[in-house]
């Protein structure tokens, strides 16, 4: 299979802890490689444009003051099927139904500060990636 390129955050309940770098060994530690990274704070608007497929939900506004809450790391991942083995190496989205060694069960506080954040198929992963970084900053 060839390679393949995902979108990573780790989230502000995981910076706020320094955890930056224990989240991103086991990322790499999982096979996939950084091509690109950077640490930045988003505006709410931004937050709430990445989001916008949850405008619905509930936990919408919780979820969006909780992303600009502190700064976030954003990356591209890559490896061989790197969409479905970043989403193995995170876990559930609820911690409690997490795998072992997983992200999420080893640092995630609640289901809404989940540590990490990874794109669910090969559409999002392309928009993701475009939505925060250029084409010049993918170094591969
Ligand atoms: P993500 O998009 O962040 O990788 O996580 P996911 O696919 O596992 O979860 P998703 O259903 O897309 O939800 C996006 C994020 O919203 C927060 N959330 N809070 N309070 C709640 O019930 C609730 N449910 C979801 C989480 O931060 C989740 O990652
Ligand atoms: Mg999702």
């Amino acid at each position: 299979m060839a390679l393949e390129r995902t979108f990573s955050i780790i989230k502000p309940d995981a910076t706020r802890r320094n955890l930056t770098g224990k989240i991103t060994a086991m990322l790499e530690d999982g096979g996939l490689r950084v091509v690109a990274s950077k640490r930045i704070r988003l505006t709410l608007a931004q937050a709430q444009s990445f989001y916008g497929v949850h405008k619905e939900r509930p936990f919408f506004d919780e979820l969006c003051e909780f992303m600009i809450s502190e700064p976030i790391v954003v990356q591209v991942l890559e490896g061989e099927n790197a969409i479905a083995k970043n989403r193995e190496i995170m876990g559930a989205t609820n911690p409690a139904e997490a795998d072992e060694g997983t992200i999420r069960k080893t640092f995630a506080l609640s289901i809404g500060e989940n540590s990490v954040h990874g794109s669910d198929g090969a559409d999002t992963a392309k928009e993701e990636i475009a939505f925060f970084f250029s084409g010049l900053e993918l170094v591969g």
